[in-house]
């Protein structure tokens, strides 16, 4: 697949993103670019649904409401915020909920995402939960219901260009913030400055960016986002390429397991008589744990497992690490498998074919040559 890599409006300021819309403005990062333990900004898939908000001058003074099934409805700044409540600091993947889309057969509906729509950067704000309890929720209170600033893809203020929400029990969770710092920086406007939410583990599109209101409901959200096949899976497996239209399906909670090979590069050539081979990537596995990382060079005949860093805190993503012999000169392919602490790995092959192409955690291929070209 060819990729368009420029400079956008919206882009400024990024390093080596491949376009994959303009507008909305869509841009994954390259696997060989989110090598980093912390992925900088500049290296920070963007995923609008909509058009760019106004630009806001007076970042302190945004704004934003939580009301709903609440005892006392709150309207606060972001400087309230930062002075009320307690800082937290966590390094979290945020990964959208079609990463990966592009490998299923047949083609799903929607962007054609490789493995580039996910980044782990460090998220400082406050717990959403922390907000909520000031608030108080009622006992009806089941579910949010995030709103955001932009307008939808036509220029619509009337239209939220995305509203999703989730049950209770993950806004209460500490990790779900209310962010205003990325990587110890003012969150940049494009993801979403000066105010997101941050639902960890879970699809991107419920990390509302330009946040301005948070509605409490007594019931499953109904925004755009939330409805018809939208960010839902099937609950029985369907065929590939059915309509999927009169099926039962689900919201999507937890992003499933994947690994992504940041080192070496798909493609890289080395000289002739290498006999060794370094190899680094990622992984995460949305609400659990990555229990181990596999590597083999010869289609799953053999697996060697990767010495894995901790992750500092959960939901941050897990590097791995691990060196492999290489018998001979020639061609290999490397394919790395992660597994999550309740067992499941990843696929060879795109498994769960669902028509908005959601969840796709097949294997990163990555294909390496060792002396001339055979
Ligand atoms: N207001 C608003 N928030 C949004 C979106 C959007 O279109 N509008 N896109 C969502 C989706 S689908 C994803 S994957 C993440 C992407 O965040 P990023 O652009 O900072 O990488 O933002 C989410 N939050
Ligand atoms: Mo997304």
């Amino acid at each position: 697949m060819e990729h368009k890599r420029e400079e956008r409006e919206g882009l400024e300021g990024k390093d080596g993103l491949s376009l994959l819309g303009d507008v909305p403005l869509v841009a994954e990062t390259p696997e060989e670019l989110l090598d980093d333990e912390t992925t900088p900004i500049a290296r920070f898939f963007v995923r609008n649904n909509g058009l760019l908000p106004e630009p806001v001058m007076d970042a302190d003074g945004w704004t934003f409401t939580v009301d709903g099934e609440v005892e006392h409805p709150l309207s606060l700044s972001l400087a309230d915020l930062k002075s009320r409540f307690p800082h937290k600091t966590f390094r979290m993947v945020l990964e959208c909920g079609g990463n990966g889309r592009s490998f299923f057969e047949p083609k799903a509906e929607g962007n054609p995402w490789t493995n580039g729509g996910v980044g782990c950067a460090e998220w400082t704000g406050v717990s959403l939960a922390d907000v909520l309890r000031e608030a108080g929720l009622k006992e009806s209170a089941l579910f949010t219901g995030h709103f955001g600033a932009d307008p939808d893809k036509h220029g619509s203020r009337e239209h939220q260009a995305m509203s999703r929400g989730v049950p209770i029990a993950k806004a209460l969770e500490e990790h779900t913030l209310l962010v205003w710092g990325m990587n110890g920086e003012p969150l940049p406007f494009i993801h979403g400055g000066p105010l997101r939410l941050v639902v960890p583990g879970w699809p991107g599109s419920l990390s509302q960016k330009w946040l301005k209101r948070i509605w409490v409901r007594d019931r499953e959200h109904d925004g755009p986002g939330m409805t018809g096949l939208s960010y839902r899976l099937p609950v029985r497996p369907l065929a590939p390429g059915s309509d999927g239209r009169d099926v039962e399906n689900r919201i999507i909670e937890s992003m499933p397991v994947r690994s992504i090979v940041t080192a070496p590069a798909d493609g890289s050539r080395y000289p002739a008589g290498t006999r060794s081979l370094a190899i680094r990537g990622a992984a995460w596995a949305g609400d659990d744990a990555v229990a181990r990382v596999e590597v083999t060079l010869d289609g799953g005949a053999t697996w060697t497992e990767a010495a894995m860093t901790p992750p500092r805190n959960r939901y941050d993503w897990t590097r791995w690490q691990v060196s492999l012999a290489l018998p001979e000169d020639g061609f290999y392919e490397i394919f790395a498998r992660a597994t999550d602490s309740t067992g499941r790995a990843q696929p060879f092959r795109a498994a769960n074919w669902n028509p908005n192409g959601y969840g796709c955690n097949v294997m990163h291929r990555v294909a390496v040559t060792v002396g001339p070209e055979v």
